[in-house]
């Protein structure tokens, strides 16, 4: 049975994770902490980066560059470690090394490629405990557990909308429906995400500009345009250099105004839909390493996306106020019948300013 300081430590671990939440695809966040024989801590660390040391890794780095023996002591990791050696070498077997006697961890290997630490350190007699705080270490590797289940990236819905879900007035203004609170939460989950995916509506509406503030080059999301006829503008903002851009084009659009752009040709979607064929979409960016995307809008492309069972989760910004017209927040998502409904659970709802947040997932089906 783990104790509880072994419980805190692995809630110190999930913390650590997610400081680098958005700058560690294709790989997952991972925090661990290694604790002494008596309880205290000597070292701790998270995968801070792809191709970067691992967790495990960098907390016995951090133990022994603060002078610590960590040999007789526990290693509380949120991931089940690696037993391969790819970009670096397999963590099981640097525990077993260091002498570590413990390894509590909360999330068991997924991977092909990985998994089996478990059962090489218990071959080597490390004592081993799986599935502590395991529902709050999946919780906080959402993103990577998803993609690495369905082969294709995490898709995060996120619309912002009036008590009577209208995204925009009558005339089409939508600036600013919500609250500063809201926006700045947007912030955040465009920093955490790989990608952040519009239609060309939505940038023929607003010009948005899509990075994420206070983020370096480095991790700044992957700004994708979902574009069948190639209509984006050379001046758009979204083509700056503050974060890289993709434009998804149908097959036979024209690009001749785009050169230098980085444009993807697409199939069209089927079923009588406009638009681009969504997991062909979600293969591509899933081949150019993306694990997560954050879904921004308009109403066309995430109806596409819910027709093609391809969210993941739903995050609503609601205000308290009223339009009465306007275009829905969501537009045709296949739809015809209320037992056809797409039904979801709701996971969370937080109060951002006078908005609420309401965050929610689809009920298995
Ligand atoms: C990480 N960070 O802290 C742990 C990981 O790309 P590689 O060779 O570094 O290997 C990545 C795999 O290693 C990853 O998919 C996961 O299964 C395992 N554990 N990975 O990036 C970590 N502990
Ligand atoms: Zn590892």
């Amino acid at each position: 049975m783990a104790t509880a300081t072994e419980a805190d430590a692995m809630r110190r671990a999930v913390a650590l994770a997610a400081r680098a939440l958005g700058a560690t695809s294709p790989n997952p966040v991972v925090g661990c902490v290694i604790l002494g024989p008596q309880g205290t801590v000597l070292g701790e660390g998270w995968h801070r980066r792809a191709g970067g040391p691992h967790a495990e890794a960098e907390a016995l780095a951090a133990a022994s560059a603060a002078g610590h023996d960590v040999r007789g002591g526990t290693a509380v990791v949120t991931l089940e470690p690696c037993n391969h050696t790819g970009r670096t070498g397999p963590c099981a077997q640097a525990l077993i090394d260091a002498g570590i006697a413990r390894v509590v961890y909360a999330v068991a290997d997924p991977t092909d490629t990985a998994t089996g630490g478990a059962a090489t350190l218990a071959a080597a007699g490390v004592a081993t405990e799986a599935g502590l705080l395991e529902d709050e270490a999946a919780a906080g590797n959402a993103a990577w557990l998803t993609s690495v289940r369905r082969e294709r990236p995490f898709v995060l819905w996120k619309y912002a909308a009036t008590l009577d879900g209208r995204s925009a007035a009558a005339d089409g203004t939508s600036r600013w429906i919500t609250s500063a609170d809201s926006r700045a939460d947007v912030h955040r989950l465009r920093a955490e995400a790989d990608a952040v995916v519009v239609g060309s509506g939505t940038l023929r509406a607003d010009d948005p500009h899509l990075a994420a503030r206070d983020r370096d080059s480095a991790v700044q999301p992957l700004r994708v345009v979902v574009d069948t006829h190639a209509s984006v503008k050379p001046g758009a903002r979204v083509l700056d250099d503050a974060a890289p851009t993709l434009i998804a084009v149908g097959e036979d659009a024209d690009t001749g105004h785009l050169p230098g752009v980085d444009v993807v040709r697409l199939p069209r979607a089927g079923a009588g839909r406009g638009g681009l064929d969504v997991p062909a979409l979600l293969a591509e960016l899933y081949g150019r390493g993306v694990r997560s995307v954050l879904l921004e809008g308009g109403p066309a492309l995430a109806g596409s996306f819910l027709a093609a069972g391809a969210v993941d989760r739903v995050v609503g910004y609601l205000a308290p106020a009223l339009l009465g017209a306007g275009p829905a927040a969501l537009g045709d998502a296949g739809v015809g019948t209320i037992a056809g409904a797409l039904r979801l659970e709701v996971t969370d709802v937080a109060r951002l300013g006078p908005d609420l947040r309401i965050t929610a997932v689809p009920t298995a089906s």
